[in-house]
């Protein structure tokens, strides 16, 4: 849903237009973009100050990150997304002080009451599948959202998320194959950041480009630059449409830049020059994308210090209402690991309609 449909607000530069979306869109994309890389900072300094005990970050990744999720139907379309998805979330709805309350574990944590790694973001609410450390397996279970939405007949669309190292396992594989077959409403993104922890991509991938190997699944596969939000968005717009209107699916790699170490456990100077470093900062989403709608005349520094303070603020909120919650209580510590067998009713049975429209 645009900011148009939802606020009213109209206006749109060429740029806007050119997307088919409204000025208020581009700002609301820059101010997630910003408020995503500020939470993140700030879960570096909780973390080096000794409060918060692991981050895995997505910084480099946000500009990719909103486009691609930007064309999903919030609330009823599906996400599984990977560590680094505090942009992600953020556009499916998760608020600032929800992703705190992960990084802190509290009891209040909407991903997983505190039982999961920071970093590990989950909504059922806002159907954001919880991360699971075994990469790639969230395209399993995408594939499986996929395939209940055809059966139950809604036009849900699903969109599994990971990084170009994880696209290697074997659950992509049956993944896309089981997808392609079924023409189930599925886009599988890939944000390529050149490495997997230490290893550079040369030596993950025997292709250059990670979408080359949509063919063989015999789906469209597109390489987007991650630094162009709006390419990004495009390209999310264009499979997300594909999907819901029974086209099948299609896979996206956006190629991105990873500013910081893989988490706050890795030094990346270990096995980055310091002339690569610089050159992955040129590459940064965040002022890229400022530029471009400065230049086009839809953020002007007004606006521009109005986003800043207001993404300051909700910061500082998440931070401080996060940290002040309690931690789990050590009584639930084995909900949700086993099934309630209080009740002895058996489950209700489940009767799939019959498929309709699948090849
Ligand atoms: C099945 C499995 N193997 C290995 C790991 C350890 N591991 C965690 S992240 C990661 C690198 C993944 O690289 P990539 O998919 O490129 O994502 P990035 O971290 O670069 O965004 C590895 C090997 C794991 N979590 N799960
Ligand atoms: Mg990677």
């Amino acid at each position: 849903m645009t900011v148009a449909d939802q606020h009213g607000s109209t206006a749109a530069s060429g740029l806007a237009a050119a997307y088919g979306l409204v000025d208020a869109d581009l700002v609301a994309m820059y101010r997630t973009m910003a408020l995503a890389r500020a939470l993140d900072e700030r879960m570096w300094v909780l973390n080096r100050s000794g409060r918060a005990p692991f981050v895995i970050s997505g910084q480099g990744h946000e500009g990719a990150q909103v486009g691609i999720a930007w064309p999903l139907r919030r609330d009823h379309d599906w996400v599984a997304p990977f560590y680094r998805s505090i942009a992600t979330c953020l556009v499916a709805g998760m608020t600032p002080r929800e992703l705190m309350l992960a990084q802190f574990a509290r009891g209040s944590d909407p991903s997983s009451g505190g039982r999961q790694m920071p970093g590990h973001y989950g909504h059922a609410g806002h159907h954001v599948v919880s991360v699971s450390s075994p990469v790639a397996t969230q395209i399993l279970h995408a594939a499986g959202i996929a395939l209940a939405a055809r059966i139950r007949g809604l036009d849900q669309v699903a969109m599994a998320i990971m990084g170009e190292g994880s696209s290697n396992q074997g659950d992509v594989h049956e993944a896309l194959n089981f997808v392609a077959i079924h023409r189930l409403p599925f886009v599988f993104v890939v944000e390529n950041n050149g490495y997997a922890i230490s290893v550079p991509a040369e030596r993950e991938l025997s292709v250059r480009d990670v979408a080359d190997r949509a063919a063989g699944y015999g789906i469209p596969g597109t390489v987007v630059d991650g630094t162009d939000v709006l390419a990004c968005y495009a390209a999310a717009r264009d499979a997300v449409d594909r999907a819901r209107r029974g086209d099948g699916p299609s896979m996206i790699e956006a190629k991105v830049t990873r500013l910081t170490g893989h988490s706050s456990d890795d030094q990346q100077t270990k096995y980055r020059s310091e002339a690569e470093l610089a050159e992955t900062r040129a590459l940064d989403p965040l002022p890229i994308f400022r530029d471009q709608l400065r230049a086009a005349g839809v953020l002007d520094e007004v606006a521009q210090l109005e986003i800043d303070g207001d993404v300051a603020l909700a910061v500082e909120d998440a931070t401080a209402f996060a940290e002040a919650e309690p931690d789990p209580d050590p009584a639930t510590g084995v909900d949700h690991v086993f099934a309630d067998r209080s009740s002895n009713e058996p489950p209700p049975p489940w009767h799939p309609a019959p498929r309709e429209g699948a090849r």
